[in-house]
């Protein structure tokens, strides 16, 4: 497989419209990264579509070309449930301790969360007097959050679907959305959701991977179907300067790997800008973000890690060795099918979501097994497919490590933690 070959082509970006998208990688045909799939299913064709990144020349936006309809994505079986991660409960924990702190200027104003997936977030919101209002389209999930006595609208958010919410609710004064922006195809109907439904003072947060630390971390595994959008805040700024809103801070933060949290507002709020902003901005110039050479490179780069990945797989697995996969992930659906891993490697992937439990990998088909199975009889080595929870992984399986198990990563190059 190789990369998209740049030089020869550019696109329709999806954001600013200009012929200004230049490809720069290609990781393939790829199933959707979350239909796991049943028995039955293992014998029929999967849905693929091309897996490919490109780089707007134009806006700067970093996005997929080819995406998949929303509504094959976001439905009534959505795969991922936020609350599995007690590291993110933390994390959301903290989130909704500062929104409520230092965010919240009035008692009857509601809070929106986007994407508010099994309430993770939400009811930590609900605790506070202003009503706190989930936009959930997943309906299993949202059914989870209204099963915690949570307010969710079961839709996905539009500008539409903001101007009913003014009508019926009335507007923000906060909007929250962690891994949710990067999702949205209509990014520009984002934008003008949000003008609508932000009160004159009100604030938004989102929350998404970080397109420097996917850079730098050789993350090519959040690429896939639901992410369109790898964003900076150079990227990001323009995108909401466009629509008459302002990024006034930003903040790195470590969850999934190296994310991005961006505060922003009216471009006419009270608010000012703050040295944070312009800080990252910066780094981000100074980085090559703006060019297209930082990309290519990034493609490069990512061809060596598969290459460096299989073969570490494979010397293990010919020395006999047992290997099996940790942690079904959205991600590890795009590492075994790029590096073409399947059962022939890696016995079993486990994972604690039981919903994802005796169904099989999309594209790869290794079987989905409890973590217990992997307690009760430990592997030589565990190929971690959520390398973003590493630490909370290992501090559970610290008897696997305890009995000489050993667990391998992907990224930036495979290597045996
Ligand atoms: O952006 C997104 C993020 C927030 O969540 C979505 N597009 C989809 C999803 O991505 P993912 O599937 O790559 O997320 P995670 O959080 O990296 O996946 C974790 C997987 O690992 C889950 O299937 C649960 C499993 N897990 C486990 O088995 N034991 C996770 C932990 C923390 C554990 O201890
Ligand atoms: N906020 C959670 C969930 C992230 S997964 C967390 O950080 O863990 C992304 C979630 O966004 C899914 O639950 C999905 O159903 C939802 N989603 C996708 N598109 C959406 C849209 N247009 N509006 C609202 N939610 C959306």
């Amino acid at each position: 497989m190789s990369n998209a070959n740049s030089t020869t082509r550019s696109l329709a970006c999806r954001l600013c419209g200009r012929d200004t998208l230049r490809p720069f990688l290609d990781l393939g045909d790829m199933p959707i990264a979350n239909a796991f799939l049943t028995d039955s299913q293992l014998h029929h064709p999967e849905y693929k579509f091309r897996l490919q990144a490109g780089f707007c020349e134009h806006c700067l936006m970093v996005q997929l070309i080819e995406t998949v309809d929303p509504g094959k994505l976001f439905h009534d079986q959505y795969a991922y449930f936020s609350s599995i991660s007690r590291v993110m409960d933390q994390h959301f924990e903290r989130l909704a301790a500062r929104i409520g702190d230092t965010l919240l200027y009035d008692d009857k104003l509601p809070v929106f969360e986007i994407g508010s997936n099994d309430g993770i977030l939400l009811q930590k919101l609900d605790r506070f007097a202003p009503p706190a209002i989930g936009i959930e389209p997943s309906a299993n999930v949202a059914a989870v959050a209204r099963e915690k006595g949570l307010d969710v609208v079961g839709e996905f958010f539009t500008s539409e679907l903001a101007a009913n919410l003014v009508e019926e609710r009335g507007h923000a004064q906060v909007v929250v959305g962690g891994n949710v922006l990067c999702h949205i195809p209509d990014l520009n109907g984002l934008a003008r959701a949000l003008a609508t439904l932000l009160e004159a003072e009100g604030v938004f947060i989102f929350e998404d991977p970080y397109l420097l630390d996917i850079l730098s971390n050789l993350a090519y595994d959040q690429i896939y179907d639901e992410h369109v959008y790898y964003f900076s805040v150079t990227s990001l700024s323009r995108l909401f300067a466009r629509h008459g809103l302002r990024v006034f801070h930003v903040e790195p933060i470590s969850v999934h790997g190296g994310s991005m949290r961006v505060f922003g507002c009216r471009a006419n709020a009270v608010r000012p800008t703050e040295p944070s902003v312009q800080r990252q901005l910066a780094r981000e110039a100074q980085a090559g973000l703006g060019e297209l050479e930082a990309y290519e490179h990034f493609a490069r780069r990512v061809a060596e890690s598969r290459r460096s990945l299989v073969e570490l797989l494979q010397t293990l697995r010919a020395d006999g060795k047992r290997l099996v996969g940790y942690a079904a992930s959205s991600k590890g659906t795009v590492i075994l099918n790029y590096c073409g891993i399947g059962p022939d490697l890696l016995e079993y992937v486990c994972d604690n979501t039981p919903t994802k439990q005796g169904l099989y990998t999309p594209g790869t088909h290794i079987p989905i097994v409890p973590t217990d199975t992997f307690r009760a009889d430990y592997p030589d080595y565990a190929f971690l497919l959520a390398w973003n929870h590493l630490r909370e992984i290992m501090s559970k399986e610290t008897a696997f490590a305890n009995g000489g198990g050993r667990f391998i990563t992907h990224a930036p190059t495979a290597h045996i933690v």
